[in-house]
Order: C-alpha cells, then structure tokens, then sequence
C-alpha cells in the first residue's frame, strides 16, 4: 500500500468543498480502511476471577434480578470501553442469580451462550424447557428464543455471558420483546431436548428448523468425559494441545450461525506454539493454572478466570499442571462470508 498522499492547500480546498456535499477522498483513507492484516483496537485483557466476583456478589446487593433484568458486569474490553464489547463482534459478561431469584422472560435477535462458573441449581428456560446448570456447562440460547433463569436452589450462581451483540448492532439488526409474565410456561420436562437431540440419535425424518442446534445444554461431564478418554491417545496439537470444538448434532455444523464454542485441554507441562486466527478469541479457564502470551503480553490464568485474545494477535497456551479452556470466537460468522484465515503454527 502507498503512503498518503501529500496534503496541500489547494487539495485541502478541494477536500473542504466537498465535504459540503457528502463527499471525501479514499486517497486519504485507504491505507486504514484496508490494512496488510488485520487491525484491531481490541486488546489482550484478562479478569481474574478472585479480583471481580467480589463486585459481582456486591452488584447482587445493589440491584435485584428482576429489577435489572440481567444482572451482568460487563467485560469491556480496555481498547473498546463504552461499547459493551470483549471483541469488536462479541459481548461477555458474568451474570449473577441470587437463590430465589427469577431474571425475567424475554427474546432478542441475538443469540446467547452461557458458560456456568460457580454454583448449582439454576435454570435456564428456553422455549418451554429448563434446564438445571453446573459448573463447566455450555448452555445456548438461540436468537429470538422466550429465555428466563431462575435460582430455586441456596448457592449464587455465576456464569459467563457471551452474546452476539456488537455483530447484530452493526447489521442493524436488533429487535427485543419482554413476555407479559416472568416466567415462561413450562412445555417440556427437564431433559426432554437432550433425550431428543443429544443422544446420537434425532426425531426419525428430523429436518433443522433453525439455524441454531436443538440441543441447548451441553454437560460438562460429558465433555470432560471425551476430553479423558482422547487425551490417552496422545495426539496432540502444536498450537491447541487437545481441542474440540462443539457442534449441532442436527448438521454437523458449529452450534449458532455467529459463535462457536471450542473446549481444549492442555496437558501438565504442555507448552504451545504460536498461532494467530482472524477471530478474535474469548477464554474462560476452567481447570488447572496457566498462561497464555497474546502478542507478547503474558496472561497468567487459573480456574475461572476470563480473558480475551484480538484477531490476528499471536498466541500461545502454556499449562502448568492438566489445564481446560473453553472458548467463543465469531468463527462460523467469518467462514460464512468467507473472510476466516488461521496461521498455526507461526513463529512470525
Ligand atoms: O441472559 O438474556 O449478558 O439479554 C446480556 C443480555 C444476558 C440474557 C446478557 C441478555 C442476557
């Protein structure tokens, strides 16, 4: 790419009578509106968990559920702050339910996923069907799906947020309706959507009816199940150690049309080497310690812990003792138009 061109006065009158009508010169632009790769203003960032549950537990004494209808701390990311965005498609946040509490019924265009990080015993209904969250589950709300949680049980319960947001409002997207009650009815018994969809098996002649998976829980036992089992086999990854990513059993496909989900295990000991991939990475730790160089800057993580990769950024996973992560990204987004590039393994 050339530089920009010199300015002078008589172009800088030229640029001032234009702009009167709308108008500007590319000439002067192009170089940032298609750079060599990609530029980001998100950067690596990490929340230890042990620094913000505290403001967690005091936002559930500042505000109920109902009252602030999610009660969520954003995860801004620092490059990003008043956008409500981890990545320049996606938002994050940890959401808190107090035991007894109800966060009320509604649907929205943008799809959801939550990733439960401390606590047992509280639902997530999704079109007439609850089901009761632990640690370590990936749970999906799809876009424009009745969804309400609720806290029957005696502990808090914390989970990680992450949502399309960002990505829908740039499309112009974005429509949101509250139901007239709190809770939805409940249609189906607990477990209904798994016995259906989740179980190598599908409704005989099934054809998908969305483009988001019927399965809307995914166990950690059973994943972490798949993730022992595989580990014996010792192949692993330069770059990812272990790592599988979560899919709708229906298609094959990644789980929701604009994030997918991955879940990795790194090994004690295990030290990766560099990758770069063009979507922007969200992480939450969920076993072991570790750390993770995302151009050059050292994240030191353990259990619980979130923390957020940029596009293109070069990455590198260390474990100290058997460590997992999962993870969201805008993947399926960006191999959908077309624009997903990976660079495993880089030592550039
Ligand atoms: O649980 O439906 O973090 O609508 C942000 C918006 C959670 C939710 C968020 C939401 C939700």
């Amino acid at each position: 790419m050339s530089a920009i061109p010199q300015q002078n006065p008589k172009r800088r009158e030229f640029y001032d009578r234009i702009s009167r009508h709308d108008l500007a010169p590319l000439w002067e632009v192009l170089g940032k509106l298609a750079p060599p790769t990609p530029a980001t203003p998100c950067v690596p960032a990490l929340w230890k968990y042990r620094d913000v549950r505290s403001y967690v537990m005091e936002a559930g004494e500042l505000i109920s559920a109902a009252e602030a209808e999610r009660r969520v701390l954003v995860l801004e990311n620092p490059g990003l702050r008043g956008e409500s965005a981890i990545t320049h498609t996606l938002y994050a946040g940890l959401q808190l339910i107090l035991p007894g509490e109800v966060a009320p019924s509604h649907r929205h265009t943008q799809t959801a996923l939550r990733f439960i990080i401390e606590g047992t015993g509280a639902y997530t209904a999704v079109d007439g069907e609850r089901v009761t969250m632990v640690p370590g589950d990936f749970v999906i709300t799809p876009s424009w799906t009745w969804h309400d949680h609720g806290n029957p049980g005696s502990e808090p319960v914390v989970w990680l947020d992450g949502l399309d947001v960002p990505m829908v409002a740039y499309f112009d997207a974005g429509f949101m309706e509250r139901y007239p009650e709190a809770m939805q009815p409940v249609m189906r018994a607990e477990g209904d959507s798994r016995a259906r969809y989740g179980s190598n098996l599908l409704p005989v002649g099934y054809t998908p009816q969305s483009l988001t998976t019927p399965v809307f829980c995914y166990p950690y036992a059973r994943t972490r199940e798949a993730l022992e089992q595989l580990r014996r086999g010792n192949d692993l990854h330069p770059c990812h150690g272990l790592k599988l990513q979560y899919s709708n059993p229906a298609t094959g496909g990644y789980p929701m049309p604009t994030i997918g989900a991955f879940v990795q295990m790194l090994p004690k000991g295990y030290r990766g080497r560099p990758y770069r991939t063009t979507d922007g990475t969200v992480y939450c730790a969920v076993e072991g310690r570790g750390r993770t160089r995302v151009d050059g800057k050292v994240l030191e993580w353990e259990a619980q812990d979130v923390f957020v990769a940029p596009s293109w950024s070069k990455v590198q996973h260390e474990a100290d003792g058997d460590a997992v992560l999962f993870s969201f990204s805008d993947r399926p987004a960006q191999k959908a138009l077309g624009l997903w590039r990976e660079h495993a393994p880089c030592d550039a």
